[in-house]
């Protein structure tokens, strides 16, 4: 143990501590910035210095280790003025102009700015600036970063991807995409966990808020309104909702008042690509011979990306089960605008994602079952809603539950699971015994498959026969299991990949809190849900049945794969 003093506080703590946390062990806090725990510790913004007795220099906290008998002041004179001289160099070289920022309210550098009391800049002004194209998925605005490094070290040690670079030398070093490549081209995979780990508004989705509000105005359109699993788990962090009352019932009954026709679940469509994805891996099961091996889930459109870039050869082994999100657009404008007698493209799909590639998904020209245009219109992320919401001045405090419409608004808890890293696969080993066995599990016979570890591996035995499964989640693990499946170090027979650390409950396009990973939280809830659900089981969902009665007649029918389906060549 070392002993020391913190702002006069006797302190004991491990060797090795650094400042930073032994100040934390004993409630004194100091501001952070760049600093992001164990990925981010390099102390570049200079926002955590301290003063130490008998030292010259001041030190940043986050990544000093504490010595015996130190003496620390965490707020002296001298570490007030050097700290707010640092953030006003910091925001002389931003665009402080919060009142338009996505991130006010929840800007790491406006709360700081303010806590210090900061109200005018002394300093010159100097923005960098960069072009990028709008209309791609994820926007990068220059005059923002603040080069905290933090989207370097995400892309590169959790993602393994390096999107990501620091650039230039100097007082011209810069953070930027790899290789000078721009964004179209680089092997984003568009997960958006650099936009959650961004403290500032340097890294945001495409707003796509405007069309949607247009849509809802025009008289000629039906706009249809799907709701993603992991959505429900998250949407009210941003009002500072209790868990009890952010209900998706509750969002429900938000979205209705902005004037959106119906509200129904992609729930309904998990169980429905359960259905699919399941028999199909029955179907291959069967013909091994005929078949490459893993099969891979495919409803992650990350994780499709980093296929196609990183390991093409790997596509065969793809489901063709299209995600949720592309089945609820097939759907909707087939079957449901049958159903209410108008056409195809006088319905507007919207789409509420925890994700923002799953804005890049629902543009793939590919996605276009009835030859009129987009199966899903728009995606807005977790976070846009929130925004739809206070724009709209919903008052949630004031809005009772109100249930989803029907048909397309009914889910199992097996299709809710889908939001938390394993969930596909457990709500597919389910089915998949059902349909081998023809009686159902205990519903949560598999529940092995649950954890937030990034790899987890399990054997389960279905009708005799050996599954061997695995659950991965984030593209660094991804690889790395990947790495290990190619020498021939690991054998799956099923593998569900999600790009996300904790799945979609960890999403890019989630509602952010700096430094704090909510996963697993957002994941117990989904878990919860589950377990209250009447329905466990995707093929018992009477509104999945029905569909396949009255409509796609059997899972792998013609139709099926018509709507269902596809080639992720393409
Ligand atoms: Fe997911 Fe999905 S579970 S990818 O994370 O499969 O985005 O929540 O909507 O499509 O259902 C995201 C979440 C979905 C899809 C579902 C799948
Ligand atoms: Fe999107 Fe979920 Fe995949 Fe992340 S894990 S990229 S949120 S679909």
């Amino acid at each position: 143990m070392v002993k020391l003093w913190i702002d006069n506080q006797e302190v004991n703590v491990e060797k090795g501590t650094t400042i930073l946390n032994a100040a934390a062990s004993v409630g004194i806090k100091i501001p952070t910035l760049c600093f992001l725990k164990d990925l981010n510790e390099i102390g570049a913004c200079r926002v955590c210095i301290v003063e130490i007795k008998g030292k010259d220099a001041l030190v940043a906290a986050c990544n000093t280790a504490v010595e015996e008998g130190m003496e620390i002041y965490t707020n002296s004179k001298r570490v007030m003025n050097a700290r707010r001289t640092n953030v006003g160099l910091i925001l002389s070289q931003h665009d402080y102009r919060c009142a338009t920022c996505v991130r006010s309210g929840n800007c790491s550098l406006q709360k700081l700015a303010n806590d210090l009391d900061i109200l005018n800049v002394p300093f010159k002004e100097e923005y960098e600036e960069q072009e990028w194209d709008m209309d791609f998925p994820l926007i990068r605005d220059a005059k923002k970063c603040i080069k905290c490094m933090r989207c370097v070290q995400v892309c590169d040690k959790i993602q393994g991807m390096k999107v990501w670079d620091i650039i230039n030398t100097g007082k011209r070093t810069n953070v930027g995409l790899r290789e000078g490549m721009s964004i179209e081209d680089i092997n984003c995979a568009l997960c958006g966990q650099c936009i959650t780990h961004c403290p500032v508004g340097a890294l945001r989705e495409r707003d796509d808020l405007n069309e949607l509000v247009y849509a809802i105005a025009d008289k000629k359109k039906v706009v249809v309104a799907q709701i993603a699993p992991a959505v429900r788990a998250a949407w009210g962090e941003r009002f500072g909702l209790k868990r009890e009352d952010a209900t998706v019932k509750r969002l429900v009954a938000a979205l209705r008042r902005t004037g959106i026709d119906y509200v129904f679940d992609t729930n309904f469509t998990a169980d429905l690509t359960i259905m699919e994805e399941a028999n199909e891996f029955i179907e291959r099961l069967k013909n091994k011979d005929k078949y490459k091996f893993p099969m891979f889930t495919s409803c992650c459109p990350g994780w499709v990306r980093f296929v196609k870039y990183e390991y093409p050869e790997l596509l065969p082994n793809l489901s063709t089960a299209k995600s949720p999100q592309q089945m609820f657009g097939a759907i909707a404008k087939t079957y449901y605008a049958q159903q209410l007698g108008v056409e195809p493209e006088e319905i507007y799909c919207l789409s509420i994602m925890p994700c923002t590639a799953k804005k890049y998904e629902s543009q793939m020209a590919c996605m276009d079952v009835t030859g009129t245009g987009p199966d899903v219109d728009s995606v807005i992320t977790t976070r846009e809603v929130g925004r739809l919401i206070r724009a709209e001045h919903i008052q949630l405090e004031h809005l009772k539950e109100e249930e989803f419409d029907e048909p397309l608004g009914c889910g199992s808890g097996a299709a809710v699971i889908f939001g938390a890293t394993g969930g596909v696969m457990e709500a597919a080993l389910r089915s998949a015994y059902y349909f081998l066995t023809g009686e159902n599990p205990a519903p949560d016979a598999f529940k092995v498959v649950r954890g937030q570890d990034g790899v987890r591996e399990a054997e389960v035995e279905i009708a005799g026969t050996k599954v061997r499964a695995a659950v991965v989640s984030g593209l660094g693990n991804t690889r790395r299991l990947i790495e290990r499946i190619k020498k021939g170090e690991a054998e799956y027979d099923f593998v569900e990949v999600m790009a996300c650390p904790g799945g979609c409950a960890g999403g890019g396009g989630q509602p952010i809190h700096d430094n704090l990973e909510l996963a697993k939280e957002r994941g117990d809830v989904l878990y919860e849900l589950d377990a209250e659900n009447e329905i466990r089981f995707s093929h018992e969902n009477p509104a999945v049945q029905e569909l396949y009665r009255s409509f796609l007649e059997k899972p792998l029918s013609h139709k099926s794969h018509e709507l269902l389906h596809t080639d992720h060549s393409l």
